[in-house]
């Protein structure tokens, strides 16, 4: 890990602020329809195009910081939908936030808990925005609000979600020759479970044991289904499997965890660190995938890695295919968490035709590169994102 300081300064050098400098003046939401490069399946939803808002908030002294909420197909995956996040900002965050200093964060993330119960890819975005007009403001990353970096890369997973064998095999032995990912995550779920075993037959044939292979149910299989199908999966030494029951039956989650050599990832069985709390006592996995989707707020997804810390979890930086812009959120608090051992996911940016930034996460020898600059440490491409804007 390389933290130094890059510039020697002086005290005359730091930007300088006062709390009435950063007072909240306005808050825009923009919704952006996305290509992605193909089409991404998964048991409940698929996309050709990810829906994202854009949430950009203009401070007194004129830093304008920039958040983004993702969806995966409409309301499917969790409750929001891009046009209820813009509505719930414009209409209901944005007035609680107004000539409030952006930098009074606790305070300001009590504000939007009372504005709109849930609504968590909402309230995320608009803090995420705050975080990067204060970084701007004072020059320093979004991660030093959070307590500061401990590292300045996180490995990085792919998720193969076409559903056809040949061209997933193909994407990632593409992946893996270019050193980018040598961890797979493969969707399960919209496919048979017969057929999905054999593709991940033909997948773990194709690529041999030096990836990691992981797979995602998305809440598609019973429990008897889960007991038909584990050993085939323990049979082709899958690292992880993912949310397979449904995300209410917590005690039949926590069946299919005791019967398996495989650690269970809990993803749609726990939002906030309560429901998580819960999901963990009921032992219904060894491993939490943290999402700004389900936290709510930068500082509430620290929290929450530390209640599954605290429950013997091990953590797992999740995704929603954020943008390089909600991407850079996460691992602005995936950087500062004591422990990580799973690494991340957000590979979202290069499944975008085009990213919505000038200046790309970057994903070299596996892992991705966490933006330093200040506040999220990524540029919004204006023109780009004009061209994604939903017209109408
Ligand atoms: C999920 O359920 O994990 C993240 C990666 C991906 O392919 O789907 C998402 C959501
Ligand atoms: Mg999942």
């Amino acid at each position: 890990m390389n933290l130094a300081l890059k510039e020697p300064t002086t005290l005359r050098d730091q930007p300088k602020a006062t709390l009435a400098d950063t007072a909240v003046r306005a808050i825009s939401a923009t919704i952006i329809d996305a290509p992605t490069t193909r089409r991404h399946r998964l048991s409940n939803t698929e996309v050709t195009h990810q829906g994202y808002v854009l949430v950009s908030v203009t401070l007194e002294n004129g830093a304008v910081g920039i958040g983004e909420a993702s969806t995966l197909g409409g309301p499917r995956w969790a409750e929001e939908s891009v046009e209820s996040i813009a509505a719930t900002v414009t209409k209901y965050l944005a007035p609680a936030l107004y000539g409030r200093p952006a930098i009074a964060f606790e305070d300001n993330t009590l504000r939007l808990a009372k504005a709109a119960k849930r609504n968590f890819s909402a309230k995320a975005a608009v803090e995420s925005a705050l975080f990067d007009a204060c970084g701007k403001t004072l020059g320093l990353p979004a991660s030093a609000f959070l307590g500061g970096a401990v590292r300045d890369r996180i490995g990085v997973l792919w998720a193969l979600a076409s559903g056809d064998s040949g061209q997933e095999l193909e994407e990632a032995r593409e992946k893996f020759h270019r050193k980018e990912h040598r961890d797979f995550k493969i969707k399960l779920g919209f496919h048979q479970a017969e057929d999905d075993l054999k593709r991940l037959r033909t997948l773990r044939e194709g690529l041999g044991d030096a990836v990691r292979l992981i797979v995602d149910v998305n809440q598609a299989w019973s429990e008897a289904d889960c007991i038909r199908y584990l050993p085939a999966l323990e049979e082709l030494d899958i690292a992880l499997l993912e949310q397979p029951v449904p995300a209410d039956q917590l005690e039949a989650m926590a069946r299919v965890a005791a019967r398996t050599s495989i650690p269970l990832l809990i993803d749609e069985a726990a939002f906030t660190k309560e429901e998580l709390a819960l999901a963990a006592t009921f032992a219904c996995g060894s491993v939490y995938s943290l999402k700004l989707v389900k936290s709510g707020s930068l500082f509430e997804l620290k929290r929450t890695a530390g209640v599954a810390a605290a429950h013997g979890l091990e953590l797992y930086g999740g995704c929603l295919l954020e943008s390089s812009i909600g991407a850079a959120a996460h691992l602005a608090v995936f950087s500062t968490l004591p422990t990580l051992e799973w690494g991340t996911e957000h590979f979202g940016p290069r499944i975008l035709v085009e990213d919505l930034v000038t200046d790309p996460l970057r994903f070299e020898e596996f892992e991705v590169v966490i933006p330093d600059g200040p506040g999220l440490g990524v540029t919004v491409d204006h023109d780009r994102v004009r061209a994604y804007t939903r017209k109408g």
